[in-house]
């Protein structure tokens, strides 16, 4: 049973129960309609609880039901049938009330919850507008620029808030249902509120809807959603409320059915499947209550700071008193920008900073159950660690190498018991990014690489498993992206052209600005250091330019020129000039066609990725230039794209036929 109703006197409780979320498939909006006919005839009865059972509040429409044809009843006709109902409707929320279940909620004339609810309006994540009204009676419930806010970011608001923005009417201490019933028995004894549909929605200061329309694109980058979603609450503000329900109707069926939809549809199934691994079911984690961070440059006080946010005591150890000093006022500094924004409050800062133990003795690592080193990225160096921490950490402690170049192979070289040694590669700032790629060994025990899911879990990062190559998954299509756009500039397009057509593309930044922003001598060393091994690593124009003292923004130049003080890249004659032997101009391409050519590269060292097993399946592979290297997520990733432009559109955008790799990948669903 989806739906049961017991009654408590006068009060009827519905309850819904559908694992895992209570998502508002068609069994779910029948039996709730059928109670509200069952309830509005039932002469016992003067109000009605709506609660859920499981971990959530209704989570939202059934994802999973948005390709196929909607089957009635359908969503806002609920809404409404909920909202007219004879007798008031109270929503009693825990865990979350999001999208259609927070429309729901809108339709109750009111909203209690307990205090670490959330309610919210995510839909812009998925690519659409809320499409039961959440555009049209927030404004009216909380007034627009709330509405905006809400809609146009997807951001849940906590019940606390909730309660001081009029989202939700109480907070409920203690038990959920107990605390809703007696809200109800209470509500019903005093003069109802209008429900929201005969509510008025009151118009924002003059000027908001303009800036919206700027502040809302900006943000956007590309995705369409936010605009649409600001535009529905413009009309429910400026238009009847019926107008605003259709128009805001028209907007999610129009989303629905988008390619931008499709692929932010795949970016939340491949989100929840890349943290659950198959090969890692029933495996169960070694416990890990404490940490360690070896180094503290910015890596490893990022990882510290990651640590210490997830509440987790860190140790830190550095080689002498100075460098220790300095990674303390590393992380000091971290936290002080969360203060600065709000994120953290004094007391907070001081609390993380005391669940931090400094020392340059390894001594204090004996009972530590995790050790993450983040040293200089040379293997003498990282070597030299793992013995140390091979003869004082506990058999069973779980040791990890931030490396992002080296084989971790070659790293654990000599290491007792290399079961408890795993790759986790951090990517910068530590405590933001999202992603953490997780490099097995071929040693690895099964329960430690379910420790590297376990942490990314606790750290709130976006785990995915890589094997072991030049780079990984991640720092290798990047390269590979890289040579490709320098290629583009050996045709003569301009180095200006290609950062803008990957910006127009919804790219963070273009291949060129962000190499300026991080420096172009620490790619450069290491094609270096490979040469120096004999390894054949072919000419780059990156080279030539490092050469010529051009690393980037830190020395005051490298692929575009800066002038002191303005981080904004300008395009620079000495580089013209540097590079002039280089470049022998081909056909002209339009920004569309370089962005194209540029993905459809990224997608090819992808299929040889997985073509060699370094990733497991191509949706990893969407994940990681989401999160660790700003792919527009609205896009699905380079091979989502792929799998939309398929061999056809392929062949068009690199300028030969796909590899046989990239045409397997594309073969598959
Ligand atoms: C919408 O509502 C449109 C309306 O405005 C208009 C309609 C007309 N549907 O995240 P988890 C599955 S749009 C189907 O790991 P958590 C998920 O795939 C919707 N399935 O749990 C996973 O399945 P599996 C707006 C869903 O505890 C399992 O549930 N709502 C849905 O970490 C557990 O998920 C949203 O965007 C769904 N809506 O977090 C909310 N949601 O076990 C989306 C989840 O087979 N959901 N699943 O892999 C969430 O944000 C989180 O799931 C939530 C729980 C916070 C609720």
């Amino acid at each position: 049973m989806v739906v049961s109703i017991a009654r408590e006197g006068e009060i009827a409780v519905i309850t819904v129960d559908n694992p895992p979320v209570n998502a508002l498939g068609h069994a779910l909006r029948q039996g709730l309609w059928d109670a509200a006919e069952t309830l509005d005839a039932d002469p016992g009865i003067r109000a009605v609880v709506l609660i859920c059972a499981g971990r959530t509040f209704i989570a939202g429409a059934d994802v999973t039901e948005f390709g196929k044809p909607p089957v009635p009843p359908h969503l806002p006709d609920l809404v409404a049938r909920i909202e007219t109902a004879a007798k008031p409707w109270v929503a009693a929320i825990h865990g979350s009330a999001l999208g259609g279940g927070f429309e729901v909620a809108l339709g109750c004339r009111f909203r209690v919850a307990v205090a670490d609810a959330s309610v919210g309006l995510p839909e812009v994540t998925l690519g659409i507008v809320p499409g039961a009204g959440g555009t049209v009676r927030t404004p009216r419930l909380v007034g627009a620029e709330q509405a905006v806010a809400m809609v146009t970011t997807g951001k849940p608001v906590k019940a606390p808030k909730a309660l001081s923005l009029g989202l939700i009417d109480t907070v409920i201490e203690g038990d959920l249902r107990a605390g809703a019933v007696a809200f109800a028995r209470e509500a019903i004894e005093a003069p109802l509120p209008a429900p929201l549909c005969d509510r008025p929605a009151s118009a924002p200061p003059e000027g908001f809807w303009a800036a919206q329309d700027t502040t809302v694109a900006k943000a956007a980058r590309g995705a369409a959603a936010p605009l649409r979603a600001l535009a529905c609450v413009k009309r429910a503000v400026t238009g009847d409320f019926a107008d605003a329900l259709a128009f805001e109707r028209e907007t999610f069926l129009d989303l629905r059915g988008s390619d931008q939809a499709a692929a932010l549809r795949h970016v939340f199934f491949a989100e929840r499947a890349a943290p659950r691994p198959k090969s890692l079911k029933g495996v169960v984690p070694r416990p890990v209550a404490t940490a360690a961070v070896i180094g503290g440059g910015t890596m490893g006080a990022g990882i510290a700071a990651a640590l210490r946010n997830a509440g987790l005591p860190v140790v830190m150890v550095e080689r002498d008193d100075d460098a220790l000093e300095r990674g303390l006022a590393n992380l000091g500094g971290i936290f002080d920008g969360a203060v600065k924004r709000g994120r953290l409050t004094p007391e907070g800062r001081a609390d993380r900073m005391a669940g931090v133990t400094a020392t340059t003795d390894y001594g204090g690592l004996a009972d530590v159950d995790l050790v993450i080193e983040a040293v200089f990225e040379e293997i003498s160096v990282k070597r030299a660690v793992f013995a140390q921490l091979g003869a004082v950490c506990r058999p069973d402690a779980v040791l990890a190498t931030n490396t992002s170049y080296l084989d971790p192979r070659d790293i654990a070289v000599g290491l007792l018991n290399p079961d408890r040694f795993i790759g986790l590669h951090f990517f910068s700032p530590a405590h933001v990014m999202k992603l953490l790629e997780i490099v097995p060994t071929p040693d690895t025990a099964p329960e430690v690489l379910a420790n590297g899911f376990a942490l990314a879990k606790r750290l709130g990062k976006m785990p995915v498993q890589a094997g072991i190559c030049d780079g990984f998954i991640g720092n290798r299509i990047l390269k590979h992206y890289r040579a490709a756009a320098e290629d583009l500039v050996r045709a003569g397009v301009p180095i200006a052209e290609i950062d803008a057509a990957m910006r127009g593309f919804g790219m963070a930044m273009g291949p060129f600005q962000a190499q300026d922003l991080g420096g172009l001598d620490i790619a450069y060393l290491q094609r270096e250091g490979a040469r120096a091994r004999g390894e054949d690593v072919p000419p780059t124009l990156g080279d030539i330019l490092v050469r010529a003292g051009r690393k980037g923004q830190k020395s005051g130049g490298g692929w575009y020129d800066y002038t002191p003080g303005n981080r904004t890249p300008q395009p620079s004659d000495a580089v013209a000039e540097l590079l002039a032997g280089e470049i022998h101009p081909g056909p002209e391409m339009d920004r569309d066609a370089v962005a194209r050519r540029l993905v459809a590269e990224m997608a090819e060292e992808a299929a040889a990725i997985l073509a060699e097993g370094v990733a497991t399946q191509p949706s990893d592979i969407d994940l990681v230039k989401i999160h660790g290297y700003g792919f527009p997520r609205w896009r699905g990733g380079p091979m989502f794209h792929a799998m939309q432009r398929g061999a056809e559109g392929l062949t068009q955008d690199l300028g030969r036929s796909p590899s046989d790799a990239l045409m397997a990948v594309l073969g598959q669903d």
